[in-house]
Formats: structure tokens, C-alpha cells, sequence
């Protein structure tokens, strides 16, 4: 199973097709209209994402941006044979929001269909024939074709991350389990002085989804005003892999994309950490942009670099991760995990939604 796209709903999706194209340096692929919807379609490396916004009030856009602000509402993954996952979800309890449907070519085949996920979180499940050029899964067969370049800053989605209320951890990791047959690989309780959440990794058999789900774990946590302002469960942030991550997170910044900030403290205290893999030059630029650095202790060249955008729409709920795993880096580090959930603290400080610690 393998990520095909994710589909945002929206109130401008072709603002938000500019803001990937000029900030974050996308392709722009794809463009049409129905009815009731406009649709926008941006790649980077593997990275697909679907912007889809209102047009008139009957659009499914519509009915999502009345319970919840923008973001993401379908995680689509590409597997080997539809027909058995929907109906191995469906007898675990999914609900089919769209049978199987098929579209034929000379060339090949797709199809695909839907099923509910966690919350709002839909799931498209997507078949298709290996020969069939189909960038994009389905949509490839209407609309218009528009082209700009891949700046080529992403390769692929590293992982996605999903928020749930305090006391829905283990219902929503059983669900994938059972639904989409997720395993749970790493655990983690992070606790600061001010607050908490649990998470758990959840990956799929053969590797390729990652989706780490988290609850707070106490009132004051990111995790819950997560959850109050996306009113109910949602996605938090999507990662995304980037070879280069201080080339391209220097870019970024030349292009405007403002990162949550990390104190200078963050970087003597690495320092002075036993096996850092790391040259003075290396430091110094990974440093200069801010950029979380943790390691493997049996293999400190496997090096795991990220950092975090800071909200990308008006609400302060769903953001970016950028992460660079080198010498095949695995799972999630401890170290960063925590630096990465204080980093969000700070910034949820500066905007008043936080008590500073007393
Ligand atoms: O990639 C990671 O390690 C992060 C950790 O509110 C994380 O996803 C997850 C949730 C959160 C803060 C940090
Ligand atoms: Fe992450």
C-alpha cells in the first residue's frame, strides 16, 4: 500500500495551487471545474495533492468547511486489489462512501472507491494497472492539463499524522488495525512541564504509510487545541521528505515560508550529546536554520533532520513537517519528538493560547 494523493478541502483552491507553486516550488498539474467544485491538482516528486474548494453550497467542500476549517479530508492509498480492501473494511465496520467504480483504456485500468476513515477522514482506495500513465490515480481522465516545474524540493510523504480526542487512542488504533490492517510499531508519552500527549505509530505491513495518531493527555495540550478549533479529530501535519533539508529549508525561507523557531540553547545541548555524527560546518548550517537533529545510538550516521512550518492556513491546525532521514534513518527518534512538540508549544505561547509555565 502506498500514499496516491491527499485531497484538501478548501475555500480557494487556486490560491492555495499558487501558494504550493511559488512557496513550496510544485508542479501544477491539473485544473477543472464541476458544478458545484473546483479542483486543483500539485505533485512534487511522488507527493500528490488534490486542493479541492466550493463553488456553489451543494459541493461536499461545502458541507466540510461548515464543520470544520480547512484541511484535510481524504488520505488515498493505492493498493494491489480493491475489491478486497473495501470489503475487508467494510466487515470491519467502514461505511462505503463510493463503490467500486472502473474506468478502462487500451492502455489499462483504475479503479477505485471510498470508505469513511477516523472523524471527517475519508479513505479512497485506488487499483490501478501498472502500464496505465496515471500520474494521479483517477482524475488523470478529465480536465484540463496545465504544466509548470518540480523545483524538486520533495521526494516523497514521509508520514501523516492524525489528532484524537483524549481517551480515542486505542478505539482509533484498533480501527486501522482491523479497517486498513495498520500495525502499531512505536509508542510515545512526551510530557513537559506544561503539558502531554500519547501517540502511536501506526505503520502498514509493507512499510510505505506511516501514520502516527496522538490524544492529549492533559486539558492545556497542542494535541486539544488542535481539536477545538478543528472541532473534532483531524489531520495535524503531513511530513514530507525532502533529500537535501537544509538546502531546501534555506529556500523556503528565501521564499517566505516562515518555520516554528528553536532556541540557540537547543544546539550547545547537542553539542554536548554523546555521538553526534556530525561536522562543525554541517552543525553550523543545520543551526543557522533550524533544523532538529536526532540520531540512532547504535547508528549515529543514521541521522533524522526535521523541522516544522508553521500553520499553513488561518487556524492553527494543520502545518507542514520537512525531514531528511539519512543512511535509511527508521521510525521516529524520542529526542525530536519532544523538541518537536515544544517547538509548537513556544509558538502556541506567542499567540496567547498557552499560560507561560510559572
Ligand atoms: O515526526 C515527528 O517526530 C513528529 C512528532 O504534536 C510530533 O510528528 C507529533 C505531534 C506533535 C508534535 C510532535
Ligand atoms: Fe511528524
Amino acid at each position: 500500500m502506498k500514499i496516491d494523493h491527499v485531497r484538501f478541502y478548501v475555500e480557494d483552491a487556486t490560491a492555495l495551487r499558487d501558494w504550493f507553486v511559488q512557496i513550496l516550488g510544485f508542479q501544477c498539474v491539473f485544473g477543472s471545474a464541476s458544478s458545484d467544485t473546483r479542483t486543483e491538482v500539485v505533485k512534487s516528486g511522488s507527493v500528490c495533492f488534490i486542493l479541492s474548494s466550493p463553488i456553489a453550497p451543494t459541493s461536499p467542500v461545502a458541507k466540510f468547511l461548515r464543520l470544520h476549517p480547512p484541511g484535510v479530508a481524504d488520505l488515498a492509498f493505492r493498493v494491489p486489489d480493491v475489491e478486497s480492501v473495501m470489503e475487508m473494511a467494510r466487515s470491519q465496520g467502514a461505511k462505503v462512501l463510493q463503490p467500486i467504480r472502473h474506468f478502462f483504456q487500451d492502455e489499462g485500468y483504475v479503479k477505485w472507491g471510498k470508505i469513511t476513515g477516523w472523524g471527517s477522514l475519508s479513505h479512497t482506495l485506488i487499483e490501478a494497472s501498472g502500464n496505465l500513465p496515471v500520474d494521479i490515480g483517477f482524475l488523470v481522465f478529465s480536465g484540463n492539463k496545465q504544466q509548470t516545474i518540480d523545483k524538486g524540493l520533495f521526494t516523497a510523504i514521509d508520514h501523516v499524522v492524525l489528532n484524537v480526542p483524549a481517551g480515542d487512542l486505542d478505539r482509533a488504533v484498533a480501527w486501522y488495525k482491523n479497517t486498513l490492517s495498520f500495525l502499531p510499531q512505536q509508542s510515545f508519552a512526551i510530557q513537559t512541564k506544561r503539558s502531554g500527549l500519547h501517540s502511536k505509530v501506526m505503520v502498514h505491513p509493507d512499510g510505505w504509510v506511516k501514520l502516527p495518531i496522538n490524544e492529549p493527555s492533559s486539558a492545556n495540550s497542542q494535541i486539544q487545541e488542535f481539536l477545538d478549533v478543528n472541532r473534532g479529530s483531524g489531520i495535524q501535519h503531513i511530513a514530507l521528505q525532502t533529500p537535501e533539508i537544509v538546502q531546501a529549508i534555506a529556500h523556503l525561507r528565501a521564499s517566505g515560508l516562515p518555520f516554528l523557531s528553536v532556541p540557540p540553547t537547543y544546539y550547545t545541548d547537542l553539542q554536548n550529546r554523546q555521538g553526534l555524527d556530525l561536522s562543525k560546518t554541517e552543525l553550523q548550517e543545520i543551526a543557522k536554520q533550524q533544523i532538529l537533529v536526532d540520531w540512532e545510538k547504535d547508528n549515529p550516521q543514521a541521522l533524522l533532520l526535521q523541522t516544522f512550518t508553521q500553520p499553513i492556513f488561518a487556524q492553527p491546525t494543520f502545518f507542514f513537517e520537512l525531514i531528511e532521514r539519512r543512511f535509511q534513518a527508521q521510525g521516529f527518534g524520542e529526542g525530536n519528538f519532544r523538541a518537536l512538540f515544544e517547538a509548537i508549544e513556544r509558538d502556541q505561547m506567542q499567540r496567547g493560547s498557552l499560560e507561560f509555565p510559572i
